[in-house]
């Protein structure tokens, strides 16, 4: 820092200014990291401040957009941020509040203040990570503005006119020069708006992509508004399940001063999702909270099933999974002092959570049973199913497990192992059929490189039973493979990551109709069975070419129809004579070995994508629509995507 500019300063903006040049020199430590993620975090960053107006009750209508440069914008109707003179600060409360890490809503200690990230560091850090950035304000009749770049107020606040408005907006633009691309993704904002006006409802969210116009010329555009909260959520996440009782059961209230608010209903599937929120963050790896749905949800239904006599056949022991099958359910707590814990920092630490959300389950679920006789029969009959089920899964499991044992002789016959044991260096590539899994196995890096084909199509886990998934051959063989265990009797998913032998777990298909859906098969088996490993970033899907143009000598690979187009241009441009010859391949067969080495699986040219969760809640939805009965929107699904050919979840 030069002497000139501290002359400037008072002491306290002295470390105002170091906090800021702290979060520019490692941004990691405020927003995870500087990839897609943190990117879009800089948005959530922002929204928070106006959920928490929200919350507060003192706004109802939060717009996002994206403009054409890429740069975003927040606006709310709240009371807007205060714009007098900070005593201790002597300047603006809304200079304070953007320039100075860790300041957000302090002196604002009347509104209810829950919210603010996963990281909760405020709208400061997003300003010293921005090119650009302008604060408006509507308040007391007038409109205050103050601009910043990388987070240094251009000029005081000032006044730039009069309006009936209330509110605050802020519009940024994130600096390129920190974060790895700065473009936003529409799908991901949209995700996570649909999430927060479920999770805080009659808040009008509106987002808006001024990038992209529809038909008519109008940005693309779409309005949420939840009237219902989350019992509107289990309902959007179920929406292709097929209910197996009337309602969705949903409480919402205070125990112990802890806002607890929780739907569920039962499904006819087989799968358990469950998704616990902690001030609106998604908790993906539990914690206290769900530990204590988990228990009343354990205690009232075992205790209803006992009195009602209807165990009594039953010989063995019903486990906590046995409850949760074909169970959705949201949970969401508002904690004022959380302790995030976990190698995600989504797992909430807070002791005097569980009791409270325990207790308002049993109520919520006693209630329920009492009301609904024949519903409660129902899901009983469930539980015993699933127990009986899992009876026989766990033989199954043992069955693997003990092959797991016995790993080295007791990999699967049809595994082609790598040289190396050092799972960071290995691949393992999970290849559509017998024999593409030839060619890959001809044309990899013996060195690094496992191939295990996958014969025909993989079982689709949303509607099968879980022993007869651990029964499957190709399944087990996945296991067995990868090291990892089959999870525990208390968490299915649960896997014993250390032991992980492939640190790229590489699914590579056809680049047809059929290729895709065998993708989108075995991407479902990772997301609700192997969690963990998609979430750690160890699940990617090769890409191989669809075209090769040959004219004359020249040769090239094309991965798109545009790619496909300029290169015939570019070919015909080049002036020789004779046609440009097209192959379009079909299949991985088509390659040789040679081929699909330097085209797919060659880490010097290939492009993996690399299968990232964005929203855990969006993803389940999306699962269970592709792989459900309802035939209709998967079709509209996998149509309006098929321009883009990929599966993000
Ligand atoms: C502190 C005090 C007051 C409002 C806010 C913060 C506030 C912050 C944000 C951030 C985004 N939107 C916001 N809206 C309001 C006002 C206190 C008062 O008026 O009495």
């Amino acid at each position: 820092m030069s002497e000139e500019k501290k002359q400037n300063y008072s002491a306290d903006s002295i470390q105002a200014l170091e906090g800021m040049e702290h979060v520019r020199m490692r941004p990691s430590m405020y927003i995870g990291d500087v990839g897609v993620r943190g990117l879009h975090h800089l948005v959530y960053e922002v929204v928070d401040n106006s959920i928490d107006e929200a919350m507060g009750g003192h706004c109802n209508e939060i717009q996002v957009w994206i403009n054409e440069d890429n740069s975003v914008g927040v606006r709310d109707n709240g009371r807007g941020i205060p714009v007098d003179i900070h005593k201790k600060e002597g300047v603006s409360a809304l200079e304070v509040v953007m320039t100075k890490i860790g300041a957000g809503g302090k002196f604002d200690k009347d509104s209810y203040k829950v919210s603010g990230g996963l990281h909760g560091v405020g709208v400061s850090v997003v300003n010293a990570l921005s090119d650009d950035l302008k604060a408006t304000v509507y308040r007391d009749g007038k409109v205050y503005e103050q601009e910043y770049k990388k987070g240094k107020a251009l000029y005081p606040v000032k006044e730039t006119g009069t309006s009936d408005l209330r509110g605050t907006e802020v519009t940024f633009k994130p600096d390129p020069t920190i974060f790895e691309d700065t473009v936003f993704s529409y799908e991901t904002l949209t995700d996570r708006m649909r999430e927060l006006s479920f999770l805080n409802k009659q808040v009008r969210i509106t987002i808006t992509d001024h990038r992209e116009k529809d038909e008519e010329g109008n940005s693309i555009s779409k309005e949420f508004y939840s009237t219902e909260g989350l019992k509107e959520f289990v309902r959007y996440i179920d929406e292709t399940r097929e209910p197996l009782i009337a309602e969705i059961i949903h409480m919402e209230g205070e125990r112990n001063g802890i806002p607890v608010e929780v739907a569920m209903i039962y499904n006819t599937s087989y799968s358990e999702n469950i998704h616990a929120y902690v001030n609106n963050i998604n908790t993906h790896e539990g914690g206290t909270h769900l530990s204590g749905f988990r228990r009343g949800l354990t205690a009232t239904l075992k205790k209803y099933a006992e009195t009602s006599g209807m165990l009594e056949k039953l010989k063995f022991e019903i486990s906590g999974d046995d409850f949760r099958e074909g169970l959705t359910a949201i949970i969401s707590v508002k904690v004022q002092e959380p302790q995030f814990e976990g190698q995600t920092k989504t797992k909430l630490g807070n002791r005097e959570v569980t009791a409270p959300v325990s207790q308002a389950v049993s109520e919520m679920l006693t209630n329920y049973l009492e009301e609904h006789p024949a519903d409660a029969k129902i899901i009983v009959q469930k539980v015993i199913l699933a127990a009986t089920a899992r009876h026989a899964a766990t033989k199954a499991r043992e069955m693997v497990q003990r092959k797991n044992v016995m790993t080295g002789s007791g990999l699967p016959g049809k595994l082609s192992d790598c040289a190396s044991k050092d799972p960071v260096e290995c691949e393992i590539y999970l290849v559509e059929g017998d024999s593409a899994g030839g060619t890959a196995k001809q044309g990899r890096d013996r060195h690094f490189q496992a191939i295990m084909p996958l014969r025909g199509k993989i079982l689709n886990v949303e509607k099968a039973m879980q022993h007869k998934i651990l029964d499957n051959e190709e399944i087990k063989n996945i296991y067995t493979a990868l090291g990892v265990r089959i999870g525990t009797e208390e968490d299915a998913r649960a896997l014993n990551i250390e032991k992980l032998r492939y640190h790229k777990i590489i699914i590579m298909c056809d680049a047809d109709v059929d290729g895709s859906h065998i993708e989108t098969l075995i991407l479902t088996f990772f997301f609700r069975y192997m969690f963990e490993l998609v979430e750690k970033g160890h699940v990617y899907i090769a890409t191989p070419p669809l075209y090769l143009l040959k004219k004359g000598k020249d040769q090239k690979y094309c991965w798109t129809d545009e790619e496909r187009d300029e290169t015939i241009q570019e070919f015909k441009g080049a002036g020789k004579e004779g046609s440009v010859h097209i192959q379009r391949y079909k299949g991985l067969g088509e390659m040789n070995a040679e081929q699909l080495w330097s085209t797919t699986m060659n880490p010097e040219f290939r492009t993996l994508r690399q299968i990232t969760i964005d929203n855990a809640a969006s993803a389940d939805h999306t699962f269970s629509m592709l792989m459900g009965d309802d035939v209709p929107p998967r079709r509209e699904f996998i149509e309006t995507n098929a321009k883009y050919a990929k599966i993000d979840i």
